[in-house]
């Protein structure tokens, strides 16, 4: 849930990055902790399994400067992918003002990517929400690997699968390279900031 503190001016809202295992969450985090280590003042917190899964979350603190006078911070928190770990998904999504839903774009994780943006909704309706209620930008990531020659759903088709009720704005990207990282995160921000004034107002 987002603070808002009219008498200092400062705004502090929550932006949660979800979607299967392994599409990418951590590394878009890890993309803009490496290009604006100069805004960020602490480390990143990330946890991690043997390997690179998240095991709890990642957090990551950015203060953005000011927006309409508003002195703004965003901490920006990654999901545990994994399917078995749904409890934590659900804390971690807890009072989240804004979601980047990071598809994976492989073929062969078509299903994944469904069934997590299900998950999604299922976990927002414990918090009494839909998908409609809260900020949304998707992601489509991993688009990189087209120039290796492996098999990606087309952009049209992730559109399809998951945009196609939604209509929320969407990014062709790679966390790895940098391509629309940044894109990604600025417009989750000006969403998010959007939708707590209209909530303030
Ligand atoms: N080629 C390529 N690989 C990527 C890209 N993004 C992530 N990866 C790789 O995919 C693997 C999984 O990335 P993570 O960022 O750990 O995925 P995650 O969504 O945090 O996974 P969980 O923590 O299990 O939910 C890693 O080996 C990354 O290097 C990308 O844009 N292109
Ligand atoms: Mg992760």
């Amino acid at each position: 849930m987002a603070i808002v503190n009219l008498k200092k001016g400062e705004v502090q809202a929550k932006i949660v990055y979800y979607g299967p295992g392994r599409g990418g969450k951590t590394t878009n985090l890890e993309y803009i902790y490496r290009k604006f280590h100069d805004r960020i003042k602490t480390e990143m917190v990330t946890i991690k399994t043997h390997g690179d899964r998240t095991l709890f979350f990642d957090f990551l603190p950015i203060e953005i400067g000011k927006i309409k006078g508003f002195d703004v911070r965003i901490q920006l928190y990654t999901v545990p992918g994994q399917v078995k770990y749904d409890a934590t998904r659900r804390l971690v999504l807890r009072g989240a003002d804004g979601i980047v839903f990071v598809a994976d774009s492989l073929v062969v994780r078509r299903k994944e990517n469904m069934l997590s943006l299900k998950n999604l909704a299922d976990n927002l309706a414990t918090y009494k929400k839909s998908l409609a209620d809260v900020p949304i930008v998707l992601q489509y990531n991993k688009r990189d690997l087209e120039d290796e020659g492996i098999p990606l759903l087309s952009l049209e088709a992730l559109e399809k699968d998951l945009n196609s009720r939604l209509r929320a704005p969407s990014f062709g990207a790679s966390a790895q390279k940098g391509p629309n990282v940044v894109q990604t995160m600025k417009k989750i921000i000006v969403m998010t900031m959007d939708s707590l004034r209209r909530n303030l107002m």
